[in-house]
C-alpha cells in the first residue's frame, strides 16, 4: 500500500497580505521546476491569504486554512466557517494544533466537532495530536495520545475516518528548535497506526499518512521522512522560506 507523501507548510500568523502572495508564488514556481513524483505540497496560510492563494496554486500547490469554527453559520462574529473555506478553492484544513489547544483551549470534543464540520463541507483535516514535555518524561505519552484519537477522531465512521491526515506533533518540539529524533518519532507513529488498525483494521491504517510536525527543516527531514511510518510533515518556521520549504519537499524526489 503507497500511502500518500505530504509536505504541509503551516505559515501560523504570520506574513501580511503582499507578502504571502510573493512568499506562495516563489514556492510554487520552484515546487513546478523541482517537484518529482506525486507527494503533494501544501501551504497552510491565514485566512486572508486563502482565496489569491488557491487560485495561484493550482494544482502545484494545494492550500490550506489553520482552523475553522465548529458551527455551519450564525451569530459568531469574528469566526470563519468550513464552508467559506472551502468555497474559495481550499482543500484542507489543519484542527487542533497544539497552540489552538493550549492558547484558545479546544478541547477534544470541540476538536471533533470541527473535524466533522469540515469533513461535510469537503474539506481534508490535518487533525494534530502530540504530548508536552511533562507527558513525554513521565511517560504517559502513548495514553495522551490514544485518548486524543479517540475523543478527537474515533468517533467518525470509517469512510469518513480515511479522508483524515494525522499529525503527531510533540509540543515540546513546537516553535522551540527541539525535533523528535527519527526514532522517537517513528516510535510514536508506528504506535498511532497500530491504534488505526485497532480501530478501523489494517487497510485503514496502512493507507493512513501520518505526518511529523515540530521544528522539521531541510536538515532533519530526510532522516524523519524515511522512517517507515512517517508520510510527509506539518512544517513551520522553515515553511516561511521558500528554498527552505521546497528542500523538504524535495526530500521525497
Ligand atoms: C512547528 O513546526 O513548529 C509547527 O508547529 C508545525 O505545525
Amino acid at each position: 500500500m503507497t500511502r500518500k507523501k505530504i509536505v504541509a507548510g503551516n505559515w501560523k500568523m504570520n506574513l501580511d497580505y503582499a507578502e504571502g502572495v510573493s512568499l506562495f508564488s516563489e514556492i510554487v514556481n520552484m515546487v513546478r521546476d523541482e517537484k518529482k513524483g506525486d507527494q503533494i505540497a501544501i501551504i497552510c496560510s491565514p485566512y486572508i491569504h486563502l482565496n489569491s492563494l488557491a487560485k495561484l496554486g493550482g494544482e502545484t500547490v494545494k492550500i490550506g486554512a489553520q482552523n475553522c469554527h465548529q458551527n455551519e453559520s450564525g451569530a459568531f462574529t469574528g469566526e470563519i466557517s468550513a464552508k467559506m473555506i472551502k468555497s474559495v478553492g481550499c482543500e484542507y484544513v489543519i484542527i487542533g494544533h497544539s497552540e489552538r489547544r493550549q492558547y484558545f483551549a479546544e478541547s477534544d470534543a470541540l476538536l471533533a466537532q470541527k473535524t466533522t464540520i469540515a469533513l461535510k463541507n469537503g474539506l481534508t483535516p490535518i487533525f494534530c495530536i502530540g504530548e508536552t514535555l511533562d507527558e513525554r518524561n513521565n511517560g504517559s505519552y502513548f495514553e495522551v495520545l490514544k485518548s486524543q484519537l479517540e475523543q478527537g477522531v474515533f468517533g467518525l465512521e470509517a469512510a469518513d475516518f480515511s479522508k483524515l491526515v494525522i499529525a503527531y506533533e510533540p509540543v515540546w518540539a513546537i516553535g522551540t528548535g527541539l525535533t523528535a529524533t527519527s526514532d522517537q518519532a517513528q516510535e510514536v507513529h508506528a504506535y498511532i497506526r497500530k491504534e488505526i488498525a485497532a480501530k478501523y483494521g489494517q487497510e485503514i491504517a496502512e493507507a493512513t499518512s501520518i505526518l511529523y510536525g515540530g521544528s522539521a527543516n531541510p536538515k532533519n527531514a530526510a532522516e524523519l521522512f524515511a522512517q517507515p511510518d512517517i508520510d510527509g510533515g506539518l512544517i513551520g518556521g522553515a515553511s516561511l522560506k521558500s528554498r527552505d520549504f521546497v528542500d523538504i519537499v524535495k526530500t521525497f524526489n
